[in-house]
């Protein structure tokens, strides 16, 4: 069973590299600007998780850079997770304000929404 999954899991590493989108392209003041914001944004995922691929996916389209960390490969990403956001599932997006309280955002179409809300205004995606 662990070997199925780990040949999906290489198939689905291999899809996304071989279809990656090509990342929009800004004007540079406003791709600075979103830079500063994203960074206050991590994913936490699964190397090989579908709905992971998906995210990252469509982080690559909208050329948002944001911090992924990999809570089946680090213990310390999986208690940052289990701690904030209460369960050990992905994608989950942790969304930090200005006073830095987070906010962990499961489903990856909940995070796409968002990410389409807060930063392609003009439904550019
Ligand atoms: N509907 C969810 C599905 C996410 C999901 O099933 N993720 C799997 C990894 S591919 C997971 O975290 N499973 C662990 C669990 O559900 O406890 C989404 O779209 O994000």
């Amino acid at each position: 069973m662990s070997i199925i999954r780990a040949i999906i899991g290489a198939i689905l590493l291999l899809l996304e590299a071989l279809f990656s989108p090509k990342g929009i392209k800004r004007n540079p003041e406003l791709q600075a600007q979103i830079d500063l914001e994203t960074k206050k944004l991590t994913l936490y995922q699964f190397k090989s998780c579908p709905f992971c691929v998906k995210v990252r996916m469509a982080m690559k389209k909208r050329s948002l850079t944001i911090e992924t960390r990999d809570a089946k490969r680090s213990d310390a990403a999986m208690a940052e997770l289990l701690a904030g956001g209460g369960k050990l599932k992905v994608p989950c997006l942790k969304i930090e304000d200005a006073s830095g309280n987070a906010t962990w955002m499961y489903e990856s179409s909940d995070i796409i929404s968002y990410l389409d809300n807060r930063f392609m205004p003009e439904g550019t995606a």
